[in-house]
């Protein structure tokens, strides 16, 4: 089995907010590289990467070179491959663009590997659950109006969702006073018996974070998420310390060493680990296993179709970010029923692009 071909595309998706009926942006596309692999023998394998933003062309690009080194390779062999590329790279191997298209490959190598072996993913990885809790993502953003946020996190319950994220640190005129109303706005909303998680997304100083972060105790926030800068790792150990509440963090560092670093310095109690940024799949579940020997459990960041198999495969896998960016792309995706995703049976991700959709939203 030799991977012989790639091809990829870039796909402009509508920015919509399926979940509770509420974008932040309702005008607005994101862009997304897809990549197609098959082997000789005809499996076929698929990934994705994005964070590109105005630069999507040369991720695009970078996903065709590093593809292209890939070819001739046995994808049952992530670890080699890995090491083949970074090699060919030298000292050119940056943190961004490399991971961010070496994600998507690694992606495909372990559909294709899966597929060969026909069984779905999560199994192959270890398997420890086939069905996990999911949360809804995206829909209670800091940009909506308080009613809209009300209205949206009412649908989210409504819809079926046991957990739900939603943001503090306002937009515009805001102050600690107008944060706790907030976050007590959202509670009362959703009431006293869902999970409910905020993300601060790196807008906060350290003090502000413990200041805040104390005022919304009652509030019983599950998680507080990236409440400070995601590479100040003394910076968040101190909030970790100061509050009862857990924190959450991870999804904006590249690779698998900032984690040692954000786990040494005891900087988290959740790490959240995004799949396009750690480096695909070889290296989340080395993220997830350096967390599991820091007894903590680890989370996902966007990209349920994927990480619902990875959360699922290891022990310390706590929830799913169900946000579904993506989800126009594929024929079928997991679904959420009752704030829990069933893993799915088919071998591989278990997932097929549409081309239709595709077609509709080639840029
Ligand atoms: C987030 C970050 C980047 C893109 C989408 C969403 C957010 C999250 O931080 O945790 O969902
Ligand atoms: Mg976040």
């Amino acid at each position: 089995m030799k991977i012989a071909r790639l091809k990829t595309e870039i796909v402009n998706l509508p920015a919509d907010e399926p979940l509770g009926d509420s974008p932040e942006n309702p005008n607005a596309t994101r862009p997304i590289v897809i990549l197609e692999m098959a082997t000789d023998d005809g499996i076929e394998g698929i990934g994705v990467s994005f964070f590109g933003g105005p630069m999507t062309g040369a991720l695009r690009q970078a996903v065709d070179e590093l593809g292209a080194l890939t070819i001739g390779e046995d994808p049952s062999r992530p670890e080699r491959i890995a090491i083949k590329l970074r090699e060919a790279l030298g000292t050119s191997v940056l943190g961004g663009p490399f991971t961010l298209a070496y994600s998507a490959v690694d992606m495909a190598l372990w559909d294709m590997r899966a597929k060969a072996l026909g069984v779905p993913l999560w199994k192959l990885l270890g398997g420890a659950r086939d069905r996990v809790p999911t949360y809804a993502s995206g829909a209670l953003m800091r940009g909506l109006s308080d009613d809209q946020v009300v209205t949206s996190a009412r649908k989210l319950v409504e819809r079926g969702f046991r957990q739900m994220k939603t943001q503090l640190a306002l937009p515009g005129d805001t102050s600690p006073q107008r944060e706790v109303a907030r976050a007590r706005l959202v509670r009362e909303a959703v009431g006293p018996d869902i999970t409910l998680m905020c993300d601060i997304n790196q807008r906060w100083r350290p003090e502000q974070a413990i200041d805040i972060g104390r005022r919304v105790e009652d509030v019983n926030f599950f998680w507080l998420e990236d409440v400070t800068t995601a590479d100040d790792f003394a910076g968040l150990a101190r909030v970790t310390a100061a509050l009862k509440t857990p924190i959450a963090g991870g999804e904006y560092v590249y690779g698998i060493v900032p984690f040692r670093h954000m786990l040494e310095a005891r900087s988290v109690d959740i790490p959240m680990i995004d799949l396009v940024r750690v480096g695909g799949i070889t290296q989340w579940l080395k993220v997830a296993g350096m967390a599991e020997a820091f007894n903590l459990p680890v989370v996902s960041h966007l990209i349920p179709e994927v990480h619902v198999h990875l959360i699922a495969a290891v022990p310390n896998g706590l929830t799913v970010e169900y946000m579904p960016w993506l989800r126009r792309l594929f024929q079928t995706v997991p679904m959420p029923v009752n704030g829990e995703l069933v893993l799915p049976t088919a071998p591989g991700l278990g997932l097929a692009f549409d081309r239709d959709a595709i077609k509709k939203f080639k840029a």
